[in-house]
């Protein structure tokens, strides 16, 4: 009797015993499937931790580069006209031909470290590199497709290796531009966009073959191996790519680097160029990407402008129409005071140089940033106006009092600025200029500056910006 109870009891205890680890495995397995985190549904305070770093970036550079670079701009000795990176396009080069311009590419002179310390110098905190356009070569080493520039030019060797490196030397974000659009492979646009052949049900079905058996592994490789910062994607407007496969995109870049940012053009939501999300849906992507053009005013959310310094993107022998520093300087103030980044191009030559006139409007950004640089990174836009009329714009230094006052032009001998009320012991001066200035504020007149004559008989053409730095507020 004794012994059966005590079986009973074993017994019962051993099956409670199995119950309760089987439960423990289901509840492992429940958690597991509880880690995949849905990165399309993220928390404000996840969303901003992860911004963080590129608000206070402000300023990147962006570069061109690929096979274009070979022809420059010229077709059978003619010039075609557009942005240089679509030659192929535009003058509907065939694949086979346009893959001897990246036989040819051999950049020689290409000198990662440089390229930094451009960048460095001239005030940019990240780089956007193509790592692949819509031309389809790539300029690192993948064991995706031999389309590349270590295995199919003479050239042999890995350009974002040596750029991630140095840019990780210099303290530069690395970031990637990630063409969607493919005019090189066979199951993407390489039989529709350059042949100009409507896209059917089949084009449709092959290119998620592509999406998943070549895009998606390239991305891979660049974010394992190259750890990106930036997955900045562009061509997402073919017909071929879906808001679901945009969605899904974005959850997958995601999951292999949980911080990286990842612009609006991995989905469909963008309206043209003015590169900011339609509100009809929920699209996926960090900030929105204004092309060639600055948002008129300041939006709730983030946004960066890319914008060349001639005409084109990828290098043009021919193009010489520069923007002056001036308006490239105002443009990444007026780009801050409205709360956005900028994003400024360079289209290196075949060769591997980035041209002079590039190289000189940067050096002269890095000159005025080296002094009015506080008033530019960590800012924020004021609440109420960005600018006050058409030559004086505003930023604020994040978690603190400090308003500046960016003058585009040189001031009159009295400033006067109609929102802002400094401390009463506010010192007020212009960066990079030792003198306390005068002031006097009343509800009435506002805030009144004095500019002494032997100061402003200073400004001159390379001033470009007076930042008056304000302890104070916004009324
Ligand atoms: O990489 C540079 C250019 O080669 C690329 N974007 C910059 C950053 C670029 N791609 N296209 N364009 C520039 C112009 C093309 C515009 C259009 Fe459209 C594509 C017109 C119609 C489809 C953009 C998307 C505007 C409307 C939808």
């Amino acid at each position: 009797m004794k012994t059966t109870i005590n079986i009973t009891l074993i017994t019962t205890l051993l099956f409670s015993v199995a119950i309760s680890c089987k439960n423990q495995t289901d509840k492992k397995k429940e958690t597991e499937e509880v880690v995949k985190v849905d990165y399309l549904n993220e928390t404000k305070a996840d969303f901003d931790n992860r911004m963080a770093w590129w608000r206070d970036a402000r300023f990147g550079m962006f570069i061109h580069w690929g096979p274009y670079a070979v022809p420059a701009g010229i077709y059978n000795g003619e010039e075609i006209e557009g942005i240089g990176e679509w030659i192929m396009y535009n003058a509907k080069v065939p694949i086979e031909e346009y893959e001897t311009y990246a036989k040819a590419f051999d950049p020689q002179k290409f000198d990662a470290d440089q390229w930094a310390k451009l960048m460095k110098y001239a005030g940019m905190k990240y780089v956007v590199i193509t790592s692949k356009h819509h031309d389809g070569f790539a300029l690192w080493d993948s064991k995706v497709s031999q389309y590349n520039i270590a295995d199919f030019s003479p050239y042999g060797k890995d350009i974002l290796k040596q750029l991630s490196n140095a840019c990780k030397k210099y303290g530069i974000k690395f970031g990637t531009y990630h063409s969607i659009m493919d005019w090189h492979h066979p199951k993407a646009q390489a039989d529709t966009y350059t042949k100009n052949r409507e896209v059917n049900d089949e084009d449709k079905e092959e290119f998620k073959g592509y999406l998943e058996d070549y895009l998606k592994p390239q991305l891979r490789e660049l974010i394992t191996e190259y750890d990106t910062d930036i997955m900045w994607f562009d061509g997402e407007w073919v017909e071929e790519f879906t808001h679901d496969q945009g969605k899904a995109l974005y959850q997958y870049v995601r999951e292999l680097k949980p911080s990286i940012l990842i612009n609006n053009r991995v989905d469909k939501g963008r309206q043209g160029m003015q590169g900011m999300n339609k509100d009809d849906a929920d699209y996926a992507g960090d900030f929105g990407t204004p092309e060639q053009e600055i948002l008129e005013g300041t939006v709730s959310s983030d946004w960066e402008s890319c914008m060349t310094m001639n005409d084109t993107w990828g290098f043009k022998s021919k193009d010489d129409n520069w923007k002056s520093s001036t308006v490239l300087i105002h443009n990444l103030i007026d780009i801050v005071a409205k709360g956005g980044n900028y994003l400024l191009n360079v289209g290196p030559t075949a060769e591997g140089l980035i041209p002079e006139p590039s190289v000189e409007r940067l050096t002269e950004m890095g000159n005025w940033l080296a002094i009015n640089g506080e008033a530019i990174y960590s800012t924020d836009r004021l609440e109420q106006n960005f600018k006050q009329g058409e030559d004086i714009r505003f930023t604020k230094k994040k978690g603190s009092k400090t308003i500046y006052a960016i003058t585009l032009i040189k001031p009159e001998s009295v400033l006067t600025l109609n929102h802002i009320k400094p401390e009463q012991n506010s010192i007020i001066k212009i960066l990079g200029i030792d003198n306390n200035l005068k002031w006097e504020f009343s509800k009435e007149t506002g805030l009144k500056i004095h500019v002494p004559q032997d100061l402003l008989s200073t400004w001159n053409e390379k001033t470009f910006a007076w930042s008056f730095k304000i302890t104070g507020k916004e009324i």
